[in-house]
């Protein structure tokens, strides 16, 4: 288990987070001054938990889930996670599995970057974020691996079926952003939102390996956007050295290269 920072270094990451929230409590305080284990693998979708527990300040430590002898179905995992897949989130209430709910738990419980439960902003960026969690990180994996979902004779018939849902899926949440879906899901992006797409166009851009072909970003100028902002934020740049993410990591994205660990 390796912890990558104290709670003060966290929290002085995030400057002038005191001020913007109604009640002075630190990101520490606000998960019982316990800290968070996030269950992770590089460049899976445990990516999106540790940006955004970075992004907002939260003491967390990570423990590496090693996928190279799919560490996913020891027992001891799927205590945490009876799917057995990646992440879990480790927190004072119990581990929290799929990506969704835990992002929901953290904006809900440290009231950050998203809207808050009676904000009138909060049923679309609710819409938002289910859309994301069941329809385009769903069919993604429909695509990062055919052969749970297609017999070995229509892999070819299976990808172009699924690219092209996920080439739609994309363009929905391209006009979405153009409407400016970041700005209204929080009063100060990057939003939870922002964060999970980022990564999805990083893994469309990158997997399966050879099969990216029909993903092409400039295609989405509002995402490309976001993906060019997103790579230099200070969370970002973290994430870069932990997981070995290459410099651009959502914009121009490259096969990662991690310290520890492998990504599949
Ligand atoms: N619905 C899950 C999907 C997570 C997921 O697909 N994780 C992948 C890594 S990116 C995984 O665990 N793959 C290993 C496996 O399926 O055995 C979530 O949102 O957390």
């Amino acid at each position: 288990m390796r912890d990558e920072g104290s709670v003060s270094d966290m929290t002085a990451r995030r400057t002038g987070i005191k001020e913007t929230r109604a009640k002075d409590c630190t990101p520490a305080e606000r998960t019982g001054n316990r800290m968070l284990t996030l269950h992770y693998a590089p460049d899976n979708a445990s990516l999106v938990i540790r940006l955004v527990l970075d992004a907002m300040g939260v003491p967390f430590r990570t423990r590496l889930v090693d996928r190279a002898r799919r560490a996913q179905d020891d027992a001891e995992y799927r205590a945490l996670n009876p799917v057995g897949r990646i992440p879990v989130l480790e927190t004072p209430d119990g581990p929290i599995f799929e990506t969704g709910a835990i992002l929901l738990w953290l904006a809900d419980r440290h009231g950050d970057m998203a809207p808050v439960p009676d904000s009138p902003q909060r049923g679309r960026f609710l819409s938002w974020l289910f859309c994301l969690s069941n329809t385009l990180h769903a069919d993604m994996r429909l695509l990062f691996y055919p052969e749970h979902y297609a017999p070995p004779g229509a892999m070819s018939e299976h990808h172009r079926i699924t690219a092209a849902r996920l080439d739609a899926h994309l363009r929905l949440f391209e006009a979405a952003w153009q409407q400016g879906l970041s700005a209204t899901a929080t009063a100060a992006p990057p939003s939870v939102l922002d964060f999970y797409v980022a990564c999805c166009l990083r893994w469309c851009a990158l997997y399966p390996r050879g099969g990216t072909g029909w993903f092409c970003l400039a295609r989405l100028p509002a995402l490309r956007r976001l993906a060019e902002t997103l790579d230099t934020h200070p969370a970002t740049l973290r994430a870069i050295a932990a997981e070995g993410l290459g410099p651009t990591p959502f914009s121009a994205p490259q096969l990662a290269c991690p310290p520890e660990g492998s990504a599949t």
